[in-house]
């Protein structure tokens, strides 16, 4: 029931019984001392039942507030990131001139108790890699989980998070922040109502947000969190065709002993800012003579470690090739989607290169 009905509720029943006493009964008699007693006690009973419904609906109320808060919020997010190819930072809180961060670019990132929304991005998000134009289109994975456990280690867990929004909720109490965990950044969200909560409590766990709004209580947990993963957000962002792959659909054909010379084309992903865009890996048994630059070659180019591949633009084939037939070449390459571990995207395709022979 809402409050105005319920309030309107009451007010009429309380006017039915003020009709009742004021008005004589049949017999002329009004009401007994008792029977007034009786009323007044009914009307007390009502005003304190309205006065306790009155806390809980404005509750509810703000509650639902600060989710339409919230999914405006991340909206602004996904649209922002839609047009300038990255997400906006987290930055200091603090609105400046470059409209960048999250409370610049979110039409109101206060909820309902007028407290501050906490946003955590994936830092690959943010910024655009050298050599690339576009911060989310080309990547296939982010260091960003939610977590339901304590050492994020549960399959429940959510990965490839490309941003969280959160309000403390009611009880003013940011209570979700980033805990330790085996690799990336890690946000733990509870169920509501857990008890003796608070991962909020510092500029370690809850980097950016204002420590003048902090508050470091361990209570039940009563967050209301939004995230988006890096799929959800590549579909809402229009991203087609961006991630890595090898352009080429086929080889030219070579003749034997004479002159070849062909190209693999890559393109998309996070490409390598210098030294060349991406690393290659060659798997098949080529014609003898021929040159590939890089010249990686391996019986499993999925199992060998990437600083082995040869980085370039492309891969480059030449020579003069002294056997005949056609062999299958499948080409890997790899980009530089994750710096310092082995989370790149991959990309291979196998093409024939037919040799023909001497006379033909
Ligand atoms: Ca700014
Ligand atoms: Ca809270
Ligand atoms: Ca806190
Ligand atoms: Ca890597």
């Amino acid at each position: 029931m809402e409050l105005v009905d319920f309030l309107r509720l009451n007010l009429s029943m309380v006017s039915d019984i003020k009709n009742k006493v004021f008005t004589p009964h049949h017999d002329g008699a009004g009401f007994t001392l008792i029977e007034l007693a009786i009323v007044l006690i009914i009307i007390g009973i009502l005003v304190a039942l309205g006065t306790a419904l009155i806390g809980p609906l404005t509750k509810r109320a703000k509650y639902n507030e600060t989710k339409d808060i919230a999914d405006a919020a991340v909206e602004s997010v996904i649209s922002y990131g839609a047009s300038n190819k990255k997400l906006p930072l987290q930055g200091d809180f603090t609105p400046d001139g470059t409209i960048d961060e999250f409370v610049e670019i979110v039409r109101n990132p206060r909820d309902a108790w007028t407290k501050t929304l906490y946003y955590i991005a994936d830092s690959d998000l943010t910024s655009i890699p050298a050599g690339s134009t576009d911060a989310i289109c080309g990547r296939k994975t982010t260091g960003l989980t939610i977590c339901r456990d304590a050492a994020c280690t549960v399959t429940t867990n959510i990965n490839n998070v490309a941003f969280v929004v959160l309000s403390g909720g009611g009880n003013y109490n940011v209570q979700t922040g980033i805990i330790t965990c085996p690799a990336g950044t890690c946000v733990r969200v509870f169920e509501v109502d857990t008890p003796n909560i608070d991962d909020c409590t510092d500029a370690v766990n809850c980097p950016g947000y204002p420590a003048a709004e902090m508050i470091n209580v361990e209570e039940p947990y009563d967050d209301i969190v939004k995230w988006v993963t890096l799929n959800e957000l590549r579909i809402k962002a229009g991203c087609v065709g961006a991630q890595l792959k090898i352009l080429n659909n086929e080889l030219p054909y070579g003749f034997q002993g004479s002159s070849y010379s062909a190209i693999v084309y890559a393109d998309g992903g996070v490409p390598f800012s210098s030294g060349g865009r991406y690393r290659w890996c060659r798997q098949g048994t080529a014609p003898a003579e021929l040159t590939f630059t890089p010249d990686t070659f391996s019986t499993d180019c999925s199992g060998l470690s990437e600083v082995s591949w040869g980085q370039a633009d492309n891969l480059t084939i030449s020579g003069r090739p002294t056997d005949s037939g056609t062999f299958n070449l499948t080409f890997f390459v790899r980009d530089n989607n994750d710096p310092v571990a082995n989370n790149d995207n991959v990309a291979q395709k196998t093409l024939a290169l037919t040799i023909n022979p001497y006379g033909e």
